[in-house]
């Protein structure tokens, strides 16, 4: 809950010698924030003391240049823009300002000063402003999640994830398998008030077929993979026997010398990755020791992680070398390898610069001369946006909180089907309605908002 205290944070990065912004933006958020305004750019009226709203103050909404003053000596600190907004229309549902001032190390320390010297404001906690949002119901949990989402969103997909989110999609979702579920439960609640003697003991048909429903919607909805894949990154492996020439792919899509190249076989132990931009999507190219059978203890766990990433991978690019008989390692390697698609997956014959290469189904290259990299890179966008496209139309899945209390929401479905007596079935469908309310926040649980809001937010 909140404490009724207005509080302030400059909302911009922290300015410094080595990046100072053109604007640096103050916010406030709390019943005294046009007060705030009042006494920060009307002279004298912090000594008069007046917290009645003034003439002075611009109509809500609208920008006002505006002096920003000390309110103790009355000197100017800086010339800017002030908003205010009108309680409850406001990003946390109270009054509110914002203080658009020069982006200046000394400007934004002189202004937070200044607030500070009101004597009636406090420095925000880290993500109080989304708190207080959520406390006033201007967003749910998986609102606020989209917001932190959405500044931390590197690529236009991320982007465009998160404001679907923050617009609601999610929030959406859950409520209405909260309200089917809450329908159900009333269902089994009057039976229990009210028990038909004529009818047999159990659930009867309308109350399985509700729970039945919702839990297979549910089900599929924990089968997509996608808010995850675009949250974290599509996971791509690069694979291949050793020296066919994986690290200098991986460099050369990385733009830089992440990976360790040479002519000895075996070179790469470790799984190395790499974060890319992908035609918008975000990826995590990951390169692998090459695969062959060694004595080497070290090289022998290297291929055992190279095994282990290209099954877990999204997507797989097996590099052959040109030079070698290609064709035979890639029906070997395709055979051993745990999870082959011939949809997404991508054969690459590197090294076309030594022997060319002519077959349909793989992609020539050169890591030399850099041929073929532009196929490539078409070949691993399509698969990256087919593998997106799964499932597209309902709002994907996107954070590990989510899937764990949907997968407890399920397992409290399950009991209720199987329940000897509709109490015990209704007590569990209980259980799971509490599990879905969790996710938006609908079911209070303090410690976890607490979590939420310092480590999800924005702010810290
Ligand atoms: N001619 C030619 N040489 C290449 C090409 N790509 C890689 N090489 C050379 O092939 C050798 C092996 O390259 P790496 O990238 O280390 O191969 P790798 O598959 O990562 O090898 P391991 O880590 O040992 O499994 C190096 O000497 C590279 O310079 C290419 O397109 N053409
Ligand atoms: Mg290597």
């Amino acid at each position: 809950m909140t404490d009724g205290s207005t509080i302030y944070a400059l909302g911009t990065p922290t300015p410094s010698r080595a990046h100072p912004g053109a604007i640096s933006v103050i916010r406030l958020s709390g019943p005294r924030a046009a007060d705030a305004v009042i006494f920060l750019t009307e002279r004298g009226a912090f000594e008069r003391g007046q917290s009645a709203r003034d003439p002075a103050l611009p109509p809500p909404r609208r920008m006002a240049l505006r002096a920003l003053l000390d309110p103790k000596s009355a000197d100017v600190i800086d010339r800017g823009l002030i908003v205010w907004f009108e309680a409850p229309n406001s990003e946390t549902g109270e009054t509110m300002a914002e203080l658009h001032l020069h982006g200046g190390r000394a400007v934004v320390g002189a202004a937070l000063e200044a607030i500070g010297r009101l004597g009636f404001c406090r420095l925000a906690e880290p993500g109080e402003f989304t708190r207080r949002a959520f406390e006033n119901g201007k967003l749910d949990l998986t609102q606020a999640e989209a917001i932190a989402d959405l500044v931390g969103a590197e690529t236009e997909a991320q982007r465009r994830l998160a404001l679907q989110q923050m617009d609601g999609a999610l929030h959406r979702l859950y409520e209405r398998w909260r309200g089917l579920g809450l329908r159900v439960l009333a269902h089994l609640e009057a039976a229990i008030d009210f028990p038909d003697e004529d009818l047999p003991p159990g659930l009867d048909d309308e109350v399985r077929v509700g729970i039945s429903r919702l839990r297979s919607e549910i089900a599929e909805h924990l089968d997509d993979r996608r808010g995850e894949r675009l949250r974290e990154g599509l996971s791509i492996a690069i694979i291949g026997p050793p020296n066919a020439g994986k690290s200098s792919l991986l460099n050369l899509l990385a733009r830089r010398e992440a990976a360790i190249v040479s002519e000895t076989a075996g070179t790469t132990r470790d799984v190395i990755e790499v974060h890319l931009d992908l035609g918008g999507w975000p990826v995590v190219l990951a390169d692998t020791a090459g695969l062959r059978i060694s004595a080497d203890a070290i090289e022998q766990e290297g291929v055992r992680r190279a095994r282990a990433r290209a099954a877990a991978a999204d997507l797989r690019v097996l590099v052959l070398d040109a030079a070698t008989d290609w064709k035979s390692d890639r029906q070997s390697m395709i055979e051993a390898s745990e999870r082959w698609s011939p949809d997404h997956d991508i054969v690459v014959v590197n090294k076309v610069d030594l022997a060319p290469v002519h077959s349909p189904d793989v992609v020539p290259l050169s890591a030399t001369t850099g041929a073929g990299v532009p196929a490539l890179l078409t070949r691993l966008e399509r698969s990256a946006a087919a593998l997106m496209a799964e499932g597209a139309g309902a709002p994907p899945l996107t954070r590990a909180r989510h899937r764990a209390a949907l997968q407890e929401c399920q397992e409290s479905l399950d009991r209720a089907l199987i329940a000897p007596e509709i109490a015990l079935a209704a007590e569990d469908l209980r259980l799971a309605m509490r599990a879905l309310g969790r996710i938006t926040g609908t079911v209070r649980i303090d410690e976890l908002l607490d979590v939420i809001f310092r480590d999800f937010c924005i702010g810290k």
